[in-house]
């Protein structure tokens, strides 16, 4: 009985460090992947569109927007969501953009900057 406890807890033990490596492991592969990130410039990827409607309450706009090479996009017209609704005080339906695109997980697009086409 005491041998079969010992066994177990030697089992259990085994099982956790492999759990904790594994942890580790995935823990430091996920550094090394967001510092890789970071080195590209942020993430950001560059483009330009069109405004076809800003909703705030939503912190959301609708952009028609040409291609995102970066992102393997071609261009379309769709929503993006943005974390600060105070950049859309400075576009306006109608008019022409460039903006940034951040992605965060798949379907996480988000708008950080946007400002007028000159
Ligand atoms: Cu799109």
């Amino acid at each position: 009985m005491k041998h079969i406890i010992s066994t177990s807890l030697l089992f259990a033990a085994l099982v956790n460090s492999g759990f904790a490596m594994a942890a580790e492991t995935g823990k430091s592969m996920d550094h090394s992947g967001m510092q890789g990130m970071g080195t590209m410039s942020a993430k950001a990827h560059k483009a330009n569109g069109v405004v076809n409607k800003i909703d705030i309450q939503h912190n959301t706009i609708n952009l028609t927007h040409g291609p995102i090479k970066s992102l393997g996009w071609s261009g379309m017209t769709m929503d993006f969501s943005v974390k600060d609704a105070a950049i859309l005080n400075h576009v306006k339906a109608g008019q022409k953009v460039d903006f940034e695109v951040v992605n965060e997980g798949p379907g996480k697009y988000f708008v950080t900057r946007i400002t007028p086409t000159k």
